[in-house]
């Protein structure tokens, strides 16, 4: 231990989640150097003459790795209060959507923003998902569905993450939804994704993956298959919105081309999840959307379990079915509505979120070497964090490093 560390967190229960069962090594230290984690071992084996520039001295609180939201759709305007009135009266979420409104009508109000709108409104969501314990937050485009309109939004979302303390991963959701101006042209829209938006997209270096809704009222797996063909061509990363509302056998194809995650998953099948195994597919678990919209499928955690499918757990923070910026609370919601164990929902917002951004190699635990991105909370174990419904119990929080007011 001749190195000096930028700062040291003495006396923490550590929860490093390196491992599945997410044990906590009590009274650890946690020595950091240059933004990344330099050493952990005992308070008993701690020099005493170590030299830190900064410490804290944690008393005891429980030291996470940093958050990890790894499906958002954070950057939009306007709010969907009157459609939540609507389903309230006994309108689904489909039969709005046909109507025009759903995906369509946020769509309406962010082509109107501008891109100084667009950031004012994305990052009051973003300030309260950090003060939740995010450092790491993956946000969709998706509500432009125009070359220009996806462009902006996918350079708000860069931009947040060079004025906040946040690393963000951006996706294109060009194949979020069809744009009015192509009604009963699907088609037409897709080879507008594949020729002109995704390679404008890639060439700009604002997109890191690139994503679809493959659903009824989203696009089929053949127009996926278009997408994800011309982003591998692209060397692009895929995720996939798959049997969210049906099966469209989505998740298969995104295993097929090595997808990253596939996401919902409510109606996913077992030949699916035995796929995402074997290409190893993370599933995204979004227990948010599933709660508003009223779900009464889960999805298939005990297949996930059996054939050894890395679980993420994440917000889908969006205004239509997932009006949420509290991670913590859908650690609890994979709990209580899709019964995962508190150790498989804090692995779900740290490793596997890490895994299924790509970022396995640098994010998502506490080890030698990877990013000092880290949260420490008034609890004693990951099941306080997950027993809370909507409370806040983190106390501090570091993002390279560097701790970051709350
Ligand atoms: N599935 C979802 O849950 C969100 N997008 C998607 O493909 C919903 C987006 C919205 O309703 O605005
Ligand atoms: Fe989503």
């Amino acid at each position: 231990m001749t190195t000096p560390f930028d700062l040291l967190l003495r006396n923490v229960r550590l929860v490093s989640c390196a491992e599945d069962d997410c044990a906590v090594a009590s009274a650890a230290f946690v020595g950091i150097a240059q933004g990344r984690i330099a050493h952990i071992g005992r308070m008993a084996e701690l020099d005493a003459g170590v030299h830190a520039q900064a410490e804290c001295d944690a008393q005891g609180a429980l030291l996470t790795p940093g958050l990890i939201d790894c499906h958002t759709h954070l950057v939009y305007a306007g709010d969907r209060a009157r459609e939540f009135e609507m389903r309230l009266q006994g309108q689904s979420y489909e039969a709005i959507s046909r109507a025009g409104g759903g995906i369509r009508s946020t769509v309406r109000e962010t082509r109107a923003a501008t891109a100084s709108e667009l950031f004012v409104q994305s990052e009051k969501r973003l300030r309260r998902l950090m003060n939740h314990g995010v450092t790491t937050v993956e946000i969709k485009s998706g509500y432009g569905l125009s070359l220009d309109d996806e462009l902006k939004c996918l350079r708000v979302a860069r931009e947040l993450g060079q004025r906040h303390p946040v690393t963000v991963r951006t996706t294109l959701l060009a194949a979020h939804a069809l744009p009015p101006e192509f009604d009963g042209r699907a088609d037409d829209y897709v080879a507008e994704i594949v020729e002109r938006i995704l390679p404008e997209a890639a060439r700009s270096g604002l997109a890191d993956a690139v994503d679809a809704f493959c659903d009824t009222i989203g696009f089929t797996p053949a127009q996926t298959r278009r997408v994800f063909e011309a982003a591998r061509a692209l060397g692009l990363p895929v995720k996939l919105h798959a049997e969210q509302l049906s099966n469209q056998h989505g998740a298969a194809l995104a295993a097929e081309f090595g997808a990253l995650s596939a996401d919902h998953l409510e109606h996913v099948d077992e030949a699916g999840a035995a796929a995402m195994a074997r290409a190893g597919t993370v599933a995204v678990m979004l227990p948010g959307a599933y709660y508003f919209l009223r779900d009464t499928q889960p999805p298939p955690i005990a297949l996930f379990r059996q054939h050894r499918v890395p679980m993420a757990v994440a917000t889908d923070s969006n205004p239509g079915t997932s009006p949420t910026t509290h991670l913590p609370l859908m650690m609890n919601m994979a709990c209580t509505l899709f019964r995962m164990t508190p150790a498989e929902a804090l692995l779900g917002v740290t490793r596997h979120a890490a895994r299924a951004l790509g970022l396995q190699a640098t994010h998502g635990s506490i080890e030698v070497g990877r990013q000092a991105d880290l949260c420490l909370w008034d609890a004693d174990t990951p099941a306080e964090l997950a027993c809370t419904i909507g409370g806040s119990p983190l106390r501090r929080r570091f993002h390279d490093g560097i701790e970051q007011p709350l």
